[in-house]
């Protein structure tokens, strides 16, 4: 398996973020990534390599799945954000302000001039702090993304996007849930453009993939999956149920698996076995799979109770789909864990 590792992850580093009326330190640390490239290196799995690219390509790629408008906000927002004002240098970009979308006279469609308008406009929680280094972390992290798509386009039994910030909650045109690129999504799209004509998307995250569901929601030719905390109860709340099953010529290309807070890897493993049987019938010929390490025992921000070994479980059982896959990282808070259980997923799904 290729591990492509984004050489510049460390750049985006939040500060603080938002949570129940006060500022927290951020759960989603550089820590995380080198802790799997430790646990690798240690272990002597995968072939690791640093991404490569014209940026030009992969500014199109990036553009299949995000809005224009989107990317344009993101690749100016730390200069905007500064522009605001000088002493914003020493502090993240965090949103305050948002547009309802069923409440008649909210408008966003004009130009947004005040950037904290913008900053709302594209983002739907004020726990993704946005600093310096976030765009050219993220963009990397896309790199990484087309690169392990590449990989298997070009005939490689499975890659993996080792990158961060993750990339499943954001959609084609919002950030959130420490997300801001969807990498998941980008993989599949360039699966889709090398030829595949179905792809499927597997999140087994512990937090619903809303970014993913969103960007696929009327397509038939990429089915989405996803397995985790009931919204009823969890982040992020307001998507992720299980009667959202697609739109259009999407109907019927979108499952949710929503779990209760507290579910344990028995349970946890019939769902993943609905899922991998609704794979199977759709029949792709490759997959895409954004995992989260935060259905872990000890994650500080979620609520399922797998052990380590599970995950090793969890990659033999992905294996046996036989399709090719991209791997992309995207949750998993208890960081010195993450290491071993992201390798545990990667060798039980083998593919050296
Ligand atoms: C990102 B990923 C819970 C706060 C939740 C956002 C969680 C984003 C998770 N106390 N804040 O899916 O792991
Ligand atoms: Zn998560």
């Amino acid at each position: 398996m290729k591990i492509i590792h984004n050489p510049l992850h460390a750049l985006h580093q939040g500060r603080e973020e938002m949570f129940r009326g006060r500022m927290v330190a951020c759960h989603e640390v550089p820590a995380r990534q080198d802790f799997v490239l430790a646990a690798l290196q240690q272990r002597g799995f995968g072939r690791l390599e640093a991404p490569h690219g014209q940026e030009i390509d992969i500014d199109a790629a990036i553009a299949r799945v995000h809005d224009q408008g989107y990317i344009q906000f993101l690749a100016k927002a730390w200069d905007d954000w500064v522009a605001m004002d000088p002493a914003n240098a020493q502090r993240d970009a965090l949103p305050s302000v948002w547009p309802l979308p069923s409440r008649h006279g909210f408008r966003t469609d004009g130009a947004l001039l005040n950037f904290a308008a913008r900053l709302g406009r594209y983002s739907f929680d004020a726990g993704s702090p946005l600093m310096q280094g976030t765009w050219a972390a993220t963009h990397m992290g896309a790199t990484c993304a087309v690169n392990a798509a590449r990989a298997v386009l070009a005939g490689e039994r499975a890659a993996c996007a080792l990158t961060r910030p993750p990339g499943h909650h954001a959609g084609p045109d919002f950030f959130g849930g420490y997300c801001f690129l969807n990498n998941g999504a980008i993989a599949a799209q360039a699966l889709r453009d090398g030829g595949h004509a179905k792809v499927a998307v597997l999140d087994i995250d512990y937090h619903h993939g809303n970014g993913t569901q969103t960007i696929f929601y009327d397509r038939p030719d990429v089915f989405t999956v996803s397995l985790h905390g009931d919204p009823a109860t969890e982040y992020p709340f307001f998507l992720g149920h299980a009667d959202e099953t697609g739109t259009g010529l999407g109907q019927g290309y979108n499952l949710n698996l929503p779990l209760p807070r507290g579910t344990a890897f028995n349970t946890w493993r019939l769902a993943l076995d609905q899922a991998l049987s609704a794979i199977t019938h759709y029949a792709p010929t490759a997959l895409v799979v954004p995992f989260g390490l935060d259905t872990f025992k000890d994650d500080p921000i979620s609520g399922f109770t797998l052990d380590s070994e599970d995950y090793t479980t969890i990659g033999q059982a992905l294996a046996g789909l036989g399709l090719p896959t991209v791997f992309t990282f995207e949750g998993g808070y208890a960081v010195e864990a993450v290491g071993t259980n992201a390798v545990n997923l990667l060798e039980g799904f083998g593919a050296h």
